[in-house]
């Protein structure tokens, strides 16, 4: 048997938590068209007849002094450190600019092996492709490129065939049947928060956090009760997530739901979601601690 941990890593939106809830074949990790969606070291599982990978995605690596950005940073790079093997995920459509030149000198220095993708490979253009091929050989010789689409599943196993190399024997570290590690509350304020984040624009999504204050059952009814809030950072962003007489908050709800029905199978659910303002909680430092634990 073969187990290895293995962080996947890259610039915001490159597709890393799409990668590997296509691995999975499970929602382990949101996944948002805007940049900066993951917020925490996510871990997904996979296992097969091989052995077991235990993936991380991570904040997507972006160059920033604002507090919340700098501690996405440090979790991503502290994960690169801790694993067997780096997945390195390159979004072709974007090319190669400051950031892309930071994380690629990180990736450099380790000693851990690092397995380069090109992602997006179904809407890749050749011109595109070379330009990331040539990046990579000049800046990480020597390391295997492989290409795929994390959406379409196309070169996914290719990627599993080069970790399983890669990967040390050892014995599995979770049931075969796991997927992920994550406790209750917080895959559900993920779930609401992917449904929030995918409703909104610009700075908005980056203002957005949920906690979830309350979780019952009712065994009479076989009920679940959820209440959660959705915290943005002003007013005017909560008139925006409600919507006009609450269409919005509607939306997010209807579209959480059966996500978090999966989670709960058999058991009726009830989730009442509210929005609230808190001011600036992206430099305070308690909500910080709670939320990117
Ligand atoms: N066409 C295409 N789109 C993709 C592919 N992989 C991801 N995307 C899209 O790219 C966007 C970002 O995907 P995510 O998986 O959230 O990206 P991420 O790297 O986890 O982003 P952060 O968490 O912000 O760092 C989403 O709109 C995805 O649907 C792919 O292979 N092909
Ligand atoms: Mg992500």
């Amino acid at each position: 048997m073969k187990c290895a941990t293995v962080a996947i890593i890259g610039r915001p939106s490159a597709g890393k938590s799409t990668l590997l809830n296509t691995i999975c074949e499970m929602k382990v990790s949101i996944t948002a068209s805007t940049p900066q969606t993951t917020r925490n070291a996510i871990r997904g599982i996979y296992t097969d007849a091989r052995g077991q990978l235990i993936f991380t995605d991570t904040p997507g690596f972006h160059l920033s002094e604002k507090t919340l950005n700098k501690r996405l940073q440090d979790t991503a790079l502290k994960s690169l450190e801790e694993s067997d093997a780096v997945l390195y995920i390159i979004d072709s459509k974007r090319s190669a600019g400051e950031e892309e030149l930071a994380l690629v000198s990180h990736i450099a220095k380790i000693k851990t092996p690092v397995i380069c993708v090109i992602n997006k490979a179904d809407i890749i253009r050749d011109s595109e492709e070379e330009a990331v091929k040539a990046f990579l050989a000049e800046h990480l010789p020597d390391r295997p490129v492989l290409k795929a689409s994390a959406k379409l599943d196309e070169g996914v196993d290719e990627i599993l065939i080069e970790l399983f190399k890669i990967a040390p024997e050892g014995e599995l570290l979770y049931p075969p049947d796991a997927y992920t590690d994550q406790n209750l509350e917080f895959r559900i304020s993920e779930i609401i928060r992917e449904k929030a984040i995918n409703l909104v624009t610009e700075e908005i999504p980056h203002a957005i956090y949920v906690t979830i204050e309350d979780i019952e059952h009712t065994e009479a009814t076989n009920t679940i009760w959820i209440r959660a809030a959705i915290i943005v950072e002003r007013d005017t962003q909560k008139g925006i997530v409600v919507g006009k007489g609450g269409a919005n908050i509607t939306k997010i709800r209807k579209g959480a739901e059966p996500e978090i029905r999966q989670i709960f199978s058999g058991k009726k659910l009830r989730l009442d979601l509210r929005v609230k303002a808190q001011d600036k909680w992206r430099n305070n430092s308690v909500v910080l601690d709670k939320i990117l634990r």
